[in-house]
């Protein structure tokens, strides 16, 4: 089967010489994206911890964080070989910023920028993780700032030109408030898998602040997010909640040796320590600590109560006894681990099709616009159209959708097996064998296709549950057809 990728480039490389040349080059430039990272996108509420969480996903302090409203600018963070920081007008026009590094900070020379008619920053940066994924950090929804708010709003939804930026996205929430519903409603694309379970994943973040801040807040962090996967409004949004502290997360992939040499030698001042860790204010005015009130601000900020009783205790406990040793522990509970395994699993095994996806979208409502005044843009667009309604690609992923939504009735255990299937892997992982099989691949694929055939039209099914066996039918069919070829040079 040739892949949806290779399909779409072949498609619009016939009809450019015929498009209009502004077309023609926004086009090129939607297929250059076929060829780089996965766009993930970190949304939420003004505050809900966005930038802070991306620090932690990228391994460095990059995006500005504050207890005030922060993020002025949708900020692309991009792969680069050097350092470079831009601003990006919607003329198109590229500024370049200053920019430099503070106490590990980037800071960017932005306070001269207007509100309005600046489209995006992008900063580049030889992150390796920036390889696999490029983080669009956003300004809060709800932001108090309307062109904030736009900007926000636009990324996500319909964006410059109909346009969609991000090709996934994680979405903060510190509580299931009616709106955080109602947004990721508005960017949810009925007739396919537009912010669905198979694009969207949801954090409750902050969760180190629940009960305020006390020793269990992880572990009700953990339960709530799990009712909340529960919830029949998320289920259909995204495909999974995890609890998530960034700011331990941020803190512990960044921290310094300094840090913890203060954090022994509060740990050292028992009993007071714990009187002091009774609260912010109060740790913040402790008279008698051993370090300055400066570094007692500063390690509030960094760590903030929870991770100061867990880190204190830890040391105290023996526990840890080098940063080294803290840095892990910290993690392990912040969540990251566990969100990073998350993103792999759903966006990363599959960043090919989500990619492949988007763009075709993208095209597709280029060819839309001209429609109407170009005969080649017409084409163009019935040609994409037929396109999305021919690949298997995209069937797969709105069964995947149809499964994890649990709008096609499938069972645990054949969402798993859809789940694999829309994998970008090769034939034996997307069969869930332990390696490559020549005849047995070719003969497990010809028996999962025969079983899944015998479902098709039965009396009991509505269409979508029709539609769903075809589809597996048809993709253990080609896996089928391919180990064959394989077998046979
Ligand atoms: N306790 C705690 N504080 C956090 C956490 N994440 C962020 N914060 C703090 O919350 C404040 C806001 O964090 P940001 O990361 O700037 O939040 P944001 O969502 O990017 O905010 P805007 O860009 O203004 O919308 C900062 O003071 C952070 O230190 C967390 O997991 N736990
Ligand atoms: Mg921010």
């Amino acid at each position: 089967m040739i892949p949806l990728a290779e399909r779409l480039e072949v498609l619009c490389q016939t009809a450019r010489p015929s498009l209009p040349l502004e077309a023609a080059n926004e086009i090129d430039a939607a297929l250059e994206r076929l060829r780089g990272p996965l766009r993930l996108a970190v949304a939420g509420r003004v505050k809900a911890g966005k930038s802070t969480l991306l620090n932690a996903l990228l391994g460095e302090r990059l995006a500005p964080t504050d207890a005030g409203e922060r993020t002025r600018f949708v900020t692309w963070y991009e792969h680069g070989p050097g350092y470079q920081v831009f601003a990006e007008r919607e003329d198109g026009e590229l500024l370049p910023l200053r920019f430099e590094r503070n106490d590990d900070e980037l800071v960017i020379n932005e306070s001269e920028l207007p509100d309005t008619g600046i489209l995006r920053l992008i900063v580049r940066w030889p992150t390796a993780r920036l390889r696999r994924f490029t983080l669009i950090d956003t300004p809060g929804l709800g932001s108090a700032s309307p062109a904030r708010r736009a900007a926000a709003a636009g990324l996500l939804a319909a964006g410059q030109g109909g346009l969609r930026a991000a090709d996934a996205v994680v979405y903060l929430m510190q509580h299931a408030h009616r709106s955080d519903v109602a947004f990721l409603e508005a960017f949810r694309d009925p007739s396919l898998v537009d912010a669905s379970p198979v694009n969207a994943l949801a954090l409750l973040s902050r969760a180190d602040e629940i009960g305020g801040g006390r020793p269990d807040a992880m572990e009700s962090g953990l339960r709530i997010a799990e009712r909340y996967r529960m919830d029949p409004a998320l289920k259909g949004l995204v495909g999974t909640v995890l609890p998530v502290c960034g700011l331990l997360a941020e803190s512990a992939v960044t921290l310094r040796e300094e840090e913890y040499e203060l954090l022994v030698r509060l740990s050292l001042a028992d009993p007071e320590a714990d009187q002091a860790l009774l609260s912010a204010d109060r740790f913040r005015s402790w008279d008698a600590s051993p370090v300055l009130p400066a570094s007692l601000d500063l390690l509030l900020d960094r760590f903030g109560m929870f991770g100061l009783r867990y880190a204190l205790r830890a040391i105290a406990g023996g526990e840890v006894n080098t940063s080294l040793d803290l840095a892990r522990l910290l993690l392990e509970v912040s969540g990251l681990p566990a969100l990073d395994r998350a993103l792999e699993l759903q966006f990363g095994s599959r960043a090919s099709r989500l990619i492949s996806y988007s763009v075709l979208r993208d095209v597709t409502s280029i060819a839309n616009r001209i429609a109407a005044d170009s005969e080649a843009g017409r084409d163009l667009l019935y040609a994409l159209e037929e396109l999305a309604s021919s690949s298997h690609e995209v069937d797969e992923l709105r069964v995947l959708h149809l499964a994890v939504t649990g709008e096609n009735g499938f069972t645990a255990q054949e969402t798993a097996e859809v789940e694999r299937l829309a994998s970008g892997g090769d034939a034996h992982e997307r069969l869930g064998t332990g390696g490559p099989g020549g005849e047995d691949t070719r003969r497990l694929a010809i028996y999962r296709a025969a079983a899944w055939r015998a479902r098709v039209g039965d009396p009991l099914h509505d269409p979508i549950q029709d539609y769903s066996c075809e589809v597996l039918t048809r993709s253990y069919e080609a896996i089928a057809a391919e180990a064959a070829g394989r077998a046979s040079t």
